[in-house]
């Protein structure tokens, strides 16, 4: 009889890298823990930009150890396109996205894969602003700032109550479900949660830490990305509404620069 691990005891954890050949080691040697601790099977799948900082070799020897493996990409760069492609890679049916820089516990992974063992469940978020959740006390104000303005931004969107966080699970037939996903940014959970039409989210509170170590890849370039990205998002989910709101605005552009030339 063929055995086949059910989805909640199984998962491919996908960890987007640039440049962060210092942190694999305890990313790794922590998940693998977390697993075995919780009796979850898991593979690990470094999708890397050709950082060029020693991530081969060090994945290379991890391996030996540790269920995990590197792809390397030459081809492509991004956050959100190197998620979707160790999707494509993946061996089990739940996924878990976690960034490499240790801001998310690992500790927490088996916690994300039980919450998709509810069969309804669809979407599962580790979250920094829901009851139990909280953000390591030196994250600058700014950052905190700029996070809040952006979760206002993409409320209509959605109920979670960390919609850009990037720690996340899904099954994978919400990825092979979801339409025209377009991974622009580094908003991959919020672009899945609405392209995949998720209706049963589950929340697991985290602390949110501060990088271990290497340097932070997020942009005020990218920050304004995500302003491009929200504006398709928002055509996605209400395509009528965003042209009545153009018209609208048109109309009382229109009607003022009338009322000022006579
Ligand atoms: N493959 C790939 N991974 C990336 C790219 N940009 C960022 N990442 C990874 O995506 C994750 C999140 O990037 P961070 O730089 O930590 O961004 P952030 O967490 O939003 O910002 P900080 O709070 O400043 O760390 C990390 O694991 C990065 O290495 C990229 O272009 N390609
Ligand atoms: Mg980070």
């Amino acid at each position: 009889m063929l055995f086949m691990q059910s989805a909640e005891t199984a998962a491919s954890v996908i960890v987007p890298t640039y440049r962060e050949a210092e942190n694999i080691p305890a990313l790794v040697e922590r998940t693998s823990a977390a697993a075995r601790a919780a009796g979850i099977t898991i593979e690990i799948i470094i999708v890397d930009d050709d950082s060029q900082d020693g991530t081969i070799e060090v994945v290379e020897r991890l391996a030996a150890k540790h269920p995990v493996r590197l792809i390397t990409r030459t081809d492509e760069r991004g956050l959100s396109s190197a998620v979707l492609r160790g999707f494509a890679e993946a061996k089990y049916d739940s996924l878990v996205v976690m960034d490499a820089d240790l801001q998310h516990p690992p500790e927490m992974v088996p916690e994300l894969v039980a919450g998709l063992g509810d069969d309804a469940c669809d979407f599962v978020i580790g979250t920094r602003y829901a009851s139990g959740g909280e953000i390591v006390e030196d994250w600058p104000m700014h950052r905190r700032l700029v996070s809040w303005g952006a979760k206002q931004m993409a409320r209509p969107l959605t109920p979670l109550s960390d919609p850009l966080s990037g720690f996340f699970a899904i099954p994978k037939s919400v990825w092979r479900r979801a339409k025209r996903v377009d991974p622009i940014g580094y908003k991959i959970a919020l672009e899945l949660y609405v392209k995949g039409g998720c209706r049963n989210p589950v929340e697991v509170p985290i602390k949110f830490e501060t990088r271990a170590a290497g340097s932070s890849k997020l942009t005020l370039a990218e920050q304004l990305r995500y302003v491009r990205h929200l504006w398709r998002l928002y055509r996605f989910r209400f395509p009528v509404l965003v042209w009545i709101v153009i018209a609208v605005a048109l109309l009382i552009l229109g009607g003022g620069a009338w009322w000022v030339m006579l």
